[in-house]
């Protein structure tokens, strides 16, 4: 049997970040999760995305100065550098959500992946940007992922850390399956991921407990599809008015749920994921050399689009 390889793996959801709460206020909420998670024997934390502040695509923003307040110009900087600080003294590392401004002016909805030793290691930026970039006047809200962010350009990569092979996503990505198998297929053990999910859909009447069921679906189906543990971490509850899903998960590799947040606060939920159960899968039911044949896949990647049946 191979050696013991359990992962205290932990996942910090959080409760609103308004339009007025400052990033210090904000660091302070994330640093009092990462001490309960190390308390509760986490070496890994998973914070969601866009954490540091309110999910500011809801909103048309047409004032730069403005717009640019969401953004960090760093990794770390000033105000998340408490963060960074307090995991390496506590010596856990974590995943956290961010929109990046780069020094050429770029913009992108951002994660990094943090070593117990407060290096990043990993880097990754969101390649499915759902919603829309035009203004949309009858609507209750905006979701401009596609007007503030450009699509990632790091592609979907597995980081090794700590011993462990960690992908990354964030988001609309959980949603497609493409972005588990491209990481399973580099040997990904782990994916995490945050996000920020509103409860109503401004495209359609869609009934709200939907957003909680294909949230789950896609996460449980992926894991189980993939062999791999899946942690999620919402920003959650009502950000000035408008209300955001919560059901932060641990998902084992047998697709089954190992751990649920409760609440919509900041709320921290621990496993001892054994990392070995994902073996029994990679090997018997999804061993990917010995049953995939990709050259029946090809329309996966030759085709944006759906389109005719093949001749
Ligand atoms: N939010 C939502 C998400 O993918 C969404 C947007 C919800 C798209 C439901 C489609 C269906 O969870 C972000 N930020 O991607």
């Amino acid at each position: 049997m191979n050696s013991d390889r359990t992962l205290g793996l932990a996942v910090a959801q959080m409760g609103p970040v308004h339009l007025a709460d400052s990033r210090e206020a904000v660091v302070r909420r994330l640093i009092e999760m990462l001490r309960e998670a190390k308390g509760r024997g986490a070496g890994f934390v998973v914070f969601p995305e866009l954490a540091l502040t309110t999910f500011f695509p809801r909103y048309w923003i047409e004032d730069q100065d403005e717009l640019d307040r969401f953004y960090e110009r760093t990794m770390p900087n000033p105000q998340v550098q408490p963060l960074f600080d307090e995991a390496r003294s506590l010596s856990v590392g974590f995943y956290l959500g961010y929109a990046e401004l780069t020094p050429e002016g770029r913009r992108f909805n951002t994660a990094i992946l943090v070593d117990k030793a407060g290096a990043i290691v990993g880097k990754y930026r969101k390649i499915h940007l759902p919603g829309h970039s035009d203004h949309k006047l009858d609507a209750p809200f905006q979701h401009l992922e596609k007007k503030y962010f450009e699509v990632g350009d790091l592609g979907f990569r597995a980081f090794d850390m700590d011993g462990t092979r960690f992908g990354m996503c964030l988001c609309n990505d959980r949603r497609w399956p493409e972005t588990y198998r491209v990481l399973s297929l580099q040997t990904a053990e782990i994916v995490v991921l945050g996000y920020n999910t509103p409860s109503v859909n401004i495209h359609w009447n869609e009934p709200l407990h939907l957003r909680t069921t294909t949230h789950l679906i896609s996460l449980q189906a992926n894991a189980y599809q993939n062999a791999l543990w899946v942690a999620a971490a919402a920003k959650c509850g009502s950000e000035d008015g408008f209300h955001m899903i919560g059901s932060s998960v641990i998902v084992a590799p047998t697709g089954e749920i190992a751990a649920r947040a409760l609440s919509e606060d900041d709320e921290v939920i621990t496993v001892q994921a054994d990392l070995r159960i994902g073996d029994n899968f990679r090997q018997h039911v999804f061993n990917f050399a010995k049953h995939r044949s990709p050259e029946h896949y090809r329309l996966i990647v030759e085709r944006v689009g759906a389109g005719e049946p093949l001749a």
